[in-house]
């Protein structure tokens, strides 16, 4: 079949598609792709049905045992593309400062060459062979005067379907864009033409160059390569945080790398918290919490896992919404006693990638419950437990992840698709810290919560390629995703303040948490999950007035007899070890922001670096 032409691309637009500049859009993408064919996506339950089913002819879908697992699927990627591509990520500003330090900057130009325009140029000729799906999409409930629309182009259909479960997907989004409605225009290729008469690949990627491009002055998204994830599913990272951080820069609102959820107290007060963690250090988890019974009526319920969008409302106080309407969630780990939401959550209607497949046709990952006596691991090998122990081979890839709509979440909160957003009481910023950071502090200030959030440290983890475990700065933990200049961002957060306080608004409370201190024998000695709650319960009872706790270099914490253990054996002597700030990795912390603040120092506010003065001062005295 021949390629399309630019002007034929019409004729493949259904009727209800208005938009002229969203058809002449791909028409120039058809043609530079040279895509053999268009799918404009509706949405559908039928169009998904569809597209699994042609995932399942493909080899990249395996159907689950519907008495298991009803309408769910099993995607196994190629080896090559499991994670996050940090090092391919770049923010295309036109002014290199803007990008800041942080992110990989390439000149707009430069970029459109190598990708669009020049005679090498990777997009062009890059769909040959394959079928280029139309994915209208939301952020945010449909809509709303604060969502934000997008059209993403992929020759994909793992995405879409993705896309269909991630976010509001399909023809109301088309409708909404009527004849000359805005949209972030994204682009993606998995980078892998097909010759006439080549067989495909399961997995299609290019395991030689991935480029994931955003441009913020112009809001255009263009990713190159991978089919996986973040890379791949554009409404997610790339628009809902790079290219959404530099909206809400602009237009005075935030984006933030942060769960949010609702917490009911035995008196039936309700309040909203949200919470940066990196990737895979527990946001699912947190947000689908159980607390322990023995607390005592106390119940959190689920309006987002991963993205918040915050604006300041007329009363003064913070509005956040979820942008997305499923959740991209870590599978190792879960199991029914670690987050049992979640688990009933993956019972049916789930898209899994890179977990094991179980002889009974199902779905097992380490950390699931009893290890199946003989499966097929992601790569599609023989795996046992006798195997593993030899050679230690996973059975499911430490960044394997299921997808699934938010709506099969047991512990969905009412207001999470409420279009004016829930009210915003506390933030809470954690990293994954084996030393160093105590187990909860909260900020005596805003300006010491920013400081907190700006400090961030975390060590890295299987979301992203490249080397895990080691210690690093990962402000608000946004550091893969603000779409400009950290230092402008820090300041963007300060500003906050006299803004929030000029309406006379309560601001929230700002909280650092680590869940993950370990013992001298390597072995964490929080228990986290569901015992989290009872950190959380102190941080309500002290926006209540209740709640004491002790001042120390960094924020106040609670004392032993501050928290409630009702129903937990976890003695003093334990709580001391994960609570004590020893001043000599203090020091060698401060060192660690002392770096951060080098790197950023061209535009880094002067307030944390007095903030950061203070806390040596503190420290020597
Ligand atoms: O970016 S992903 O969606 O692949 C997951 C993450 O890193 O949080
Ligand atoms: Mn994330």
């Amino acid at each position: 079949m021949n390629p399309i032409a630019s002007a034929e691309a019409r004729a493949y637009a259904p009727a209800y598609v208005k938009n002229t500049r969203l058809i002449e859009w791909v028409g120039q993408i058809a043609a530079l792709t040279a895509a053999k064919a268009i799918h404009w996506c509706d949405g559908s339950d039928a169009e998904y049905n569809q597209l699994c089913q042609q995932l399942v002819d493909a080899g990249t879908f395996k159907k689950l045992n519907p008495a298991r697992r009803p309408n769910s699927f099993l995607a196994c990627s190629d080896p090559s593309d499991v994670a996050r591509v940090e090092d391919r990520t770049f923010i295309c500003s036109r002014n290199q400062d803007d990008a800041g330090p942080t992110n990989n900057w390439m000149a707009p130009a430069e970029m459109r060459a190598l990708l669009q325009t020049g005679e090498r140029a990777l997009f062009k000729g890059c769909m040959q062979g394959r079928t280029l799906y139309v994915i209208p999409f939301s952020m945010g409930p449909l809509g709303s005067p604060i969502s934000h629309l997008g059209v993403e182009l992929s020759d994909s259909a793992y995405v879409a379907v993705n896309m269909k479960l991630m976010t509001r997907m399909g023809r109301p989004v088309v409708d909404l864009l009527g004849t000359d409605g805005r949209f972030v225009p994204c682009v993606h290729s998995v980078g892998a033409p097909l010759q006439p008469g080549q067989r495909d690949v399961p997995w299609p990627c290019n395991a030689e160059k991935k480029y994931i491009v955003h441009y913020p002055e112009t809001q255009e998204i263009w990713s190159y390569g991978s089919g996986y994830g973040g890379n791949a599913l554009l409404g997610k990272k790339c628009l809902a945080l790079r290219i959404a951080s530099t909206m809400g820069r602009d237009q005075g609102w935030l984006a933030e790398h942060m769960l949010i959820l609702g917490v009911t107290t035995p008196a039936r007060r309700k309040y909203h918290v949200a919470a940066a963690f990196p990737s895979a250090c527990g946001k699912t988890n947190f947000a689908m919490l159980i607390p322990p019974a023995a607390m005592g009526g106390w119940t959190v319920t689920t309006i987002g896992d991963d993205i918040a969008w915050i604006k300041p409302g007329s009363d003064g106080r913070l509005y956040a919404i979820n942008p997305e309407a499923g959740y991209f969630g870590v599978a190792p780990g879960t199991n029914f006693e670690t987050n049992p939401n979640c688990m009933r959550s993956l019972e049916h209607d789930v898209i899994f990638t890179n977990v094991a497949l179980t002889d009974d046709g199902d779905v097992w990952w380490e950390g699931m419950g009893p290890a199946p006596q003989h499966a097929i691991d992601w790569q599609g090998r023989d795996w046992t437990p006798a195997i593993a122990q030899e050679t230690g081979a996973k059975a499911a890839h430490p960044n394997s992840r299921f997808t699934v709509a938010a709506t099969n979440n047991p512990a969905l909160d009412p207001a999470w698709d409420d279009a004016s957003g829930v009210p915003i009481d506390a933030f809470i910023f954690g990293g994954r810290r084996s030393t160093t950071v105590p187990l909860v502090t909260e900020a005596r200030n805003w300006m010491e919560g920013i400081y907190m959030g700006a400090t961030l440290g975390s060590e890295t983890t299987a979301a992203a390629v490249g080397q895990q475990g080691v210690v690093r700065r990962d402000p608000f933990a946004m550091l893969p995703f603000c779409g400009y200049n950290m230092g402008d961002y820090f300041q963007h957060w300060l500003d906050m303040e006299s803004r929030l306080a000029s309406q006379g608004a309560t601001l929230p409370r700002i909280f650092c948490v680590n869940w993950f201190r370990k013992g001298a024998d390597g072995q964490f000695v929080w228990p986290g999950y569901g015992e989290n709650a009872r950190v959380l319960k102190w941080m309500i009872e002290r926006i209540e007035g209740k709640a004491a706790g002790e001042n120390h270099l960094f924020g106040i914490s609670p004392r032993y007899d501050d928290l409630d253990w009702g129903g937990l054996d976890f003695s003093r002597e334990r709580y001391a070890s994960i609570t004590c700030a020893d001043p000599a990795s203090w020091q060698a912390e401060l060192k660690l922001h002392d770096e951060l603040f080098k790197l950023l120092a061209a535009r880094l506010p002067a307030s944390l670096k007095n903030a950061r003065q203070a806390m040596e001062a503190g420290l020597a005295g």
